[in-house]
């Protein structure tokens, strides 16, 4: 950080100032930021207890065949009950859409598995076709009473068709999905430049779907230079 006097030029219009640092642009504060660079799970966010709530509540589950037809399993706010092969295996289709913008090209997609899946995706839509794996794989997921303890994640070209392909280990006979949106449940944090636990409430914050280094979910810090003070 290099500050350039202008006590020589006092009279002249700033403009003929060099330029002065300023504190450096904190990018992190905008909502639109790409998410996945910092994303290594998301085990114990917003979007976890959104997928859990789902389900837990019967009126949310679909039952689908996954060993025939590929069935579209694209509608939000579901359950899905994904019938398999006796070796553990099935097929189902999902087809993403804009989230963040009506010109977003990729969306970030979380599956929520009851079991212990490996998950391709097989973009159907280009030709040849691709086939992704999970960018993250997030196992061990308790919260509550809830069944979903694995997740997989993805990004997908919006309006593209892709086959998931879904092997259980070890093999069941069906296995629960939820899809859902990181953009739509991911969790607001707070800087917390002191390290009191509390975070500034504004104007720097950052959505993610793990708390980032220096962030917190506990905003009320009127002072966040002091340690001494918070919630306040
Ligand atoms: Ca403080």
């Amino acid at each position: 950080m290099k500050r350039t006097l202008c006590s020589a030029l006092l009279g002249l219009s700033l403009a003929a100032c060099g330029p002065m640092d300023e504190a450096a642009p904190d990018l992190t504060s905008e909502q639109e930021q790409p998410l996945e660079a910092t994303c290594t799970s998301v085990d114990n966010t917003a979007m976890t207890t959104h997928a859990c709530a789902h389900a837990s509540n019967p009126g949310d589950n679909v039952n689908v065949n996954g060993t025939s037809g590929a069935p579209n399993i694209s509608t939000q706010h579901k359950h899905y009950t994904v019938a398999l092969s006796g070796s553990g295996t099935g097929t189902v289709t999902y087809i993403p859409v804009a989230r963040t913008s009506t010109t977003s090209a990729v969306e970030s997609v979380a599956f929520y598995t009851t079991q212990n899946v490996t998950i391709t995706a097989v973009d159907t839509s280009v030709t040849p076709n691709v086939t992704l794996t999970a960018l993250v794989s997030t196992d061990g997921i308790t919260e509550g009473t809830c069944a979903l303890h694995h997740a997989r994640v993805f990004d997908l070209q919006v309006g593209h068709t892709y086959e998931l392909n879904i092997a259980t280990s070890p093999a069941t006979t069906s296995v629960g999905v939820v899809p859902e949106y990181l953009y739509d449940n991911r969790g607001r944090y707070y800087r917390d430049a002191d390290g009191d636990g509390y975070g500034a409430s504004s104007p720097l914050y950052r959505f993610a779907c793990e708390a980032p280094a220096g962030y917190v979910t506990q905003r009320f810090d009127c002072d966040d230079t002091n340690p001494a003070i918070f919630n306040c």
